[in-house]
């Protein structure tokens, strides 16, 4: 009999956690989901692990016998400094370590926009892979997810995606995601397309759907074999009713991160006037 393929899902009761489990399940594949918040059960037969990618006995037992490490774990948004360094940067470390010490072979990070949020968008096409430029501390754990994501493919010789995400959500929340929507569906079509190329080594990729307002190139997720099927342009007039177009020279259409870049998601100012 044949081995399932197990997948291990950190980060698995969060957004995007949830929007990928029913995508990825299937025949033959075993979803090891693993959070540190409660996940429930299900009846599609996947593993349930609680704990913290930051403990690394817990992930060294929860990547026995993995074969893709699907690395979602991480705040999603900005916080202070010492927050983001222990759980997204060191919580990525202990994770990839944990998976290197179990021979797991190939790993899946999300990566963000906000990596290179600072990026102009006046420029044309943004390459997928450009210099970071970072526009928080969370955009900074994301470029040392990357980095770290290069030394695991380069020294050990684990085959590491990393994907630039733009913004995935059911449906795209304002004027900026009709440029950086990935659709639930795209994203685990991404996904799949990650776990399925030969030998990729070390990649760096925009992980967005296939929008006509699109900033940054899809090519090199194309040379992956993904293949997107869906655009934020369907939810333009309805968004653009709702919302009204936004300035041109505003901080939402001026760089990549959008808000993110803008006075309001100044932490240090923040941090200090509390
Ligand atoms: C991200 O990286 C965040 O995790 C998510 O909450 C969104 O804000 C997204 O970027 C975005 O830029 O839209």
């Amino acid at each position: 009999m044949t081995r399932p393929q197990r997948i291990l899902v950190t980060g698995a009761a969060g957004g995007m956690g949830r929007l990928l489990r029913p995508r990825l399940a299937r025949a033959g594949r075993v979803l090891r989901l693993l959070d540190v918040a409660e996940i429930p059960r299900g009846d599609d037969g996947a593993e349930i692990v609680q704990a913290s990618i930051t403990d690394p006995v817990a992930m060294e037992a929860a990547c026995a016998d993995v074969d893709v490490l699907l690395h979602l774990g991480a705040l999603s948004i900005e916080h202070g400094w010492a927050k983001v360094l222990e759980v997204n940067i060191n919580g990525s470390y202990v994770t990839l370590e944990a998976a290197r010490r179990c021979g797991v072979k190939r790993a899946i990070l999300a990566s963000s926009n906000h990596a290179i949020g600072y990026v102009g968008i006046q420029d044309g096409e943004i390459d997928a892979a450009a210099f970071p430029r970072p526009d928080t501390n969370y955009g900074v754990s994301k470029v040392a997810l990357e980095a770290l994501g290069s030394l695991y493919a380069d020294r050990y010789g684990m085959d590491v995606i990393a994907i630039r995400i733009g913004s995935c959500f059911e449906r795209p929340r304002d004027v900026r995601m009709l440029r950086t929507w990935l659709s639930p569906d795209d994203a685990a079509r991404l996904v799949e397309a990650c776990i399925a190329a030969p030998a990729p080594g070390f990649r760096v990729v925009w992980g967005a759907s296939n929008n006509t307002r699109q900033w940054v190139s899809l090519a090199s997720a194309r040379e992956l074999g993904y293949a997107p099927q869906d655009d934020a342009e369907r939810y333009a007039a309805e968004l653009i009713a709702a919302q009204g177009e936004v300035e041109p020279d505003g901080f939402m259409l001026r760089y990549l991160g959008g808000a993110w870049c803008g006075p309001g998601w100044n932490t240090a100012e923040k941090e200090n006037n509390t």
